[in-house]
């Protein structure tokens, strides 16, 4: 266990994203309690990253839209009975303005205005780490590689193509994983030398060492201009001062008796890359499982009744390479490649294909739905047709050109005190 090993290890997961490019799906709720894959949320795995790697103490930092995901920790990530206490918890913090009349300015500002949390855990190092990836981490493998290369501060740091570099922090590294430069989402990101066409860049996951966060944040703190971010200004003004070190993540290592989960993170940021994800999972050999009890993804659980279908008035049942929450039921109706939420029904004759169907949805007789994700709640009327007409599409829901999925966005609520 890491509790002694590594010191007094307390987690900051950053959670106050807005996920503007998200939309839709983050128009009702923060951009890590989108649902994802059926029952989970996206923040349920860096949460159970941390808690499978035995960091026990954790604080949420949330800001935007968070109603839903306060309440999802508060019903999904408790420690109960002798459990709960000084070094076990996992607890929501919303902004509180400790710091003057404003919110969290920033990723940095965000962890600043709650300094005095690290002070009262009296943490020997923090794992800050972002909310918004589908991917599995040990945890403890990045902490180990932390200590033993003296590390002051560690950025978990993946590959991936150039053209998707942009959206990140483009790292620079020495044979020895010393960070030797840093430049957040450059327009023209930096090659990894003798890998063409690929890209060192930040995951959002660091590891800090106590006194060198608390003396970057107060520097931070009074600096005019700084946007008081992570990988804006923390990390580029950091390295040649401390010992910074790229943790790699290619080389981390996942238990798992079936030796199937295969290093896999995505920033899922864009509604194409949350549509990808899903469709990454729904392959028979997937590099990330949701099947690999060493490593279970955790989240909230209800009473929900079991998955079902069956063919009904007549018409074939056909569910096939489809992800089934509880509760969900096909009556008749054909799903490929789909992903079917807690208690949502397809009704006969619906032809439902590499779809992403929200929790409590309910698809119409007779539906022809193609690359759509329905979000929560949505009642789709019988014989609708969507994905197959883009400038219809672009008429009635949203259509995102980027990636060709059409989002039916969660029903609006009538309130009684709207006009
Ligand atoms: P971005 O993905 O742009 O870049 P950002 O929007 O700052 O990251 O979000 C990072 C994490 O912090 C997310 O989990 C988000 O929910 C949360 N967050 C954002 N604003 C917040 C606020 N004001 N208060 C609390 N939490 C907040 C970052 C790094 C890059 C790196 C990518 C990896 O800056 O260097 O490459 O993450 O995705
Ligand atoms: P839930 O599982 O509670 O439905 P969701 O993530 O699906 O959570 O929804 C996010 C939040 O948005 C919930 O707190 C829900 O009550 C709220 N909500 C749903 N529809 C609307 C709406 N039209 N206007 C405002 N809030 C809404």
């Amino acid at each position: 266990m890491i509790y002694g090993k590594y010191g007094r290890v307390l987690g900051i997961v950053l959670a106050g994203g807005k996920g503007e490019r998200l939309m839709p799906l983050t128009k009702y709720r923060a951009k890590p309690a989108v649902p994802f894959a059926a029952k989970y949320r996206i923040v349920d795995f860096a949460l159970s990253n941390l808690v499978n790697s035995g960091v026990f103490s954790i604080y949420v930092l949330v800001q935007f839209k968070s109603q839903s995901l306060n309440e999802h920790v508060e019903r999904g990530w408790q420690f109960g009975g002798a459990l709960r206490g000084r070094d076990f918890f996992i607890t929501v913090v919303p902004a509180q303005m400790w710091r003057g009349e404003h919110w969290f300015q920033g990723t940095a500002d965000a962890v600043f205005q709650n300094l005095h949390l690290v002070t009262l855990y009296n943490a020997d190092r923090i794992c800050i780490f972002a909310a918004d990836h589908i991917y599995k981490m040990n945890v403890e493998e990045m902490l180990d590689f932390h200590q033993t290369s003296g590390s002051d501060v560690t950025v978990a740091a993946n590959i991936v193509p150039r053209s998707e570099a942009h959206q990140f922090g483009c790292l620079f590294t020495d044979g020895t994983g010393r960070i030797t430069g840093f430049v957040e989402k450059p327009a023209d990101p930096p090659e990894i030398p003798g890998r063409p066409g690929f890209s060192y860049v930040s995951m959002g996951n660091y590891i800090f060492e106590r006194e060198t966060l608390e003396e970057a944040l107060l520097e931070d703190g009074q600096m005019e201009g700084s946007s008081h971010d992570f990988g804006k200004d923390i990390l580029p003004r950091l390295f040649g001062r401390c010992r910074m070190f790229a943790y790699d993540f290619s080389t981390n290592r996942i238990p798992c008796a079936e030796k199937i989960d295969r290093p896999y993170w995505r920033d899922v940021g864009t509604l194409k890359a949350y549509w990808e994800a899903h469709m990454d999972l729904l392959q028979p050999d997937s590099p990330m499982t949701l099947y690999n009890a060493q490593w279970p993804i955790r989240t909230v659980s209800f009473a929900d009744p079991p998955a079902f279908s069956y063919p009904s008035n007549g018409k074939t049942c056909s569910v096939i390479g489809t992800l089934r929450a509880e509760g969900s039921r096909v009556l008749g109706g054909v799903v490929h490649r789909s992903v079917l939420s807690r208690n949502c029904t397809i009704l006969p004759g619906a032809v439902v294909e590499e779809c992403i169907i929200g929790q409590s949805v309910v698809i119409g007789e007779d539906c022809r739905l193609r690359r759509v994700i329905v979000d929560a709640h949505n009642r789709i009327g019988a014989d609708t047709v969507i994905g197959y007409d883009p400038e219809s599409d672009a008429r009635n829901y949203h259509y995102d050109r980027d990636s060709g999925v059409t989002v039916v966005s969660m029903p609006t609520m009538k309130l009684r005190t709207d006009a």
